[in-house]
Formats: C-alpha cells, sequence, structure tokens
C-alpha cells in the first residue's frame, strides 16, 4: 500500500493485518484514529472501546479490556497486526476508585499483552504518563531513570505496564513501546477525569466568556503538551527503527511547562476581563507529587522527537478553534 504522509512525502507501510485502537473514545484515542485513518487508509483501522465509540471514519466495535474473554475473542476474530492500548484510567478518577483504575490499567493492560502475544501482533503502543513520578522524584527536568515510586493508583499501575511492557519485550520478544505523557491540551474531545484537566476547562471557560474556578493552586507548574504533538510522537515513536531504540516503554516527552496563573495571563491576551478564583481541591495533592519539568533527550535522540507547538501558538489554535466551534457557524 502506498499512502500520502502528512507532511506530503509519500511513505509504503506494510500492513498484514489491521491496526486495533482501544479507548477510540478518550481524549486521545478520538483523535489518533482519525490520523490513523488517514495515514494508513481507514479500512486498516478497528476503533474499540467500553462503549460502542461513535466512529464513523472506520470499522468499530466494543470491548472490555478488564474481561480476558472478550478481548481473547475480539483478537481471535480480528486480524490485527499492531495495537495502540489507550484504554485507561486517569489519575483523579483513579483516586475516586482505585479497584476500578487497578482493572482496567493493570489487568486491562496484562489481557491486551496476552492476546497480542497469541495472535501474532507485531507492536503495541502503550502511553505511559507523567503520574509515574512520585513525591521522591526530583521536580525539574526529570530525566528516565529517576527515583519513580508514584502514590496514586494511576501512576502504580502506569510504571506496572510499562515494566510490564519490557518484561514482554525481553522476554517473548513482543515490540512494546511506550511513552510518559504530560497534560495534553484539546479542544475536540473532552478529557477524562486527569489532573491536568484544569488547562483545557480555564481555555473553554475563557472563550465562553466565563470566569473559571481551578482545582489547581496557581503557582503549580506541570509539563503539557498539544494534542497535535501527542498525536504525531505515538505514531512517530511507533514508526521507528526498533533497532535504534535503547528504552522502550517510557520515553519521557513534553512540549512546554505552565501553572494555571501564567495559563490564566496568557488567555486575558485574548480575553481582557477573563477571572480565575483558585480553590485548589484533593487534585493538588496528586499534581504535588508530579514533576515540573522532564529532560525529553532520550525521545529526541532515538527517534526524533520533536514538538511544534509552545505554549503560546498552542493558546492561540485551541482559541480560534473552540472560537469556531462556539460561533452560530460551529455550532451548525
Ligand atoms: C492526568 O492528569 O491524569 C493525565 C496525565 C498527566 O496522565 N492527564
Amino acid at each position: 500500500m502506498v499512502r500520502k504522509g502528512h507532511t506530503g512525502f509519500v511513505f509504503k507501510v506494510a500492513l498484514m493485518g489491521k491496526i486495533l485502537v482501544t479507548g477510540a473514545a478518550g481524549q486521545i484515542g478520538t483523535e489518533l484514529v482519525e490520523r490513523l485513518c488517514s495515514r494508513y487508509g481507514r479500512e486498516n483501522i478497528i476503533a474499540t472501546d467500553l462503549k460502542f465509540p461513535h466512529v464513523p471514519e472506520c470499522e468499530h466495535g466494543q470491548m472490555d479490556v478488564t474481561s480476558r474473554d472478550s478481548v481473547d475473542e475480539f483478537f481471535r476474530e480480528h486480524s490485527i497486526d499492531s495495537v495502540y492500548h489507550l484504554a485507561a484510567v486517569l489519575s483523579a478518577r483513579g483516586e475516586e476508585n482505585p479497584g476500578r483504575a487497578f482493572d482496567v490499567n493493570a489487568n486491562g493492560t496484562k489481557n491486551v499483552l496476552d492476546a497480542s502475544l497469541r495472535s501474532g501482533v507485531k507492536r503495541v503502543l502503550i502511553p505511559s504518563t507523567i503520574g509515574v513520578f512520585g513525591p521522591q522524584t526530583p521536580k525539574r527536568k526529570v530525566p528516565v531513570e529517576t527515583v519513580t515510586r508514584p502514590v496514586t493508583m494511576y501512576g502504580i499501575t502506569k510504571i506496572f505496564c510499562e515494566l510490564l511492557g519490557e518484561y514482554y519485550f525481553r522476554k517473548y520478544r513482543l515490540d512494546v513501546r511506550g511513552l510518559r505523557l504530560p497534560g495534553i491540551i484539546s479542544y475536540k474531545s473532552p478529557p477524562g477525569g486527569g489532573t491536568t484537566d484544569y488547562s483545557i476547562e480555564m481555555i473553554v471557560s475563557a472563550v465562553k466568556g466565563k470566569s473559571y474556578t481551578c482545582f489547581l493552586r496557581s503557582d503549580t507548574r506541570l509539563p503539557m503538551m498539544y494534542i497535535p504533538d501527542a498525536i504525531e510522537s505515538i505514531i512517530k515513536l511507533s514508526e521507528a527503527d526498533g533497532g535504534k531504540l535503547i528504552h522502550r516503554t517510557d520515553f519521557n516527552v513534553s512540549a512546554f511547562d505552565f501553572t494555571p496563573g501564567e495559563l490564566e495571563t496568557e488567555l486575558r491576551k485574548y480575553f481582557s476581563g477573563f477571572s480565575v478564583e483558585y480553590r485548589p481541591d484533593e487534585r493538588q495533592k496528586i499534581a504535588e507529587t508530579w514533576p515540573s519539568t522532564l529532560d525529553c533527550r532520550a525521545a529526541v535522540d532515538e527517534w526524533g522527537f520533536s514538538p511544534r507547538f509552545d505554549m503560546s501558538r498552542m493558546v492561540e489554535d485551541m482559541v480560534r478553534n473552540l472560537s469556531d466551534q462556539s460561533s452560530p457557524a460551529g455550532k451548525r
């Protein structure tokens, strides 16, 4: 198959089976499926989620990753070449229901890896998170190898997934890859229960002309990335020459970092009357265990990580897109 890449160049993709996406209805899944369809052809993508995902552009189905039978059956019935395993319960929601977070993140990942192994899948990409870091991790320019010791169920299960992925690679030669995503900012589909969600909520409020009550303190600095860069990074890592990878499942990636106070100031450039009240809740405690900035050199050196959006370009793009959506034409 010959396809045109997003940058305009034409490249060849040799697919024996299809590309499966779990968690396809989520914040990242929705946009990843769109990009995969345009890059590899919609006939080669299967989008799945717990509830039937609304993705008219390609084949889609229901799959509960916590059910080993459901996962096995799905893999048996489809010829799958590679997997983007996005189904996960994020940090804040994970603290509300740690049992569910364990089941989806830990058991779900094991089910997907086992089914991949049994059915001859070539590659599994599993996003990880800055949630794998903990209170003992240094705060600034944190490298890949450092003290992690997360204290949330999200972090504990995600570091388990990183290690499990490496184990399957070492023991069974299943090509598992992953990257530690920071807070992801997007406008097409809402975020789902994370600690960094405040950033999207704040931008949406500003565009709607509403004030915002922020659940983090104004000086809480966290690493972030705009969704187009997150999608490109996921695809770039998945297509990278495996022989050049020294790390496998734990690449740090982030494009910029900011505090809620800095985001508020940036938004005032567009909406001078915008105001934010700061009322930190239990999510503040989670954010305080995460680093402020990351060292992403391993991702740059090993597979060419190169985000395009800085904070001000991200805000400009978000404001333009959200304003278009809320204009009478956008609502039609
Ligand atoms: C969350 O806040 O839980 C996620 C993440 C940083 O992984 N956005």
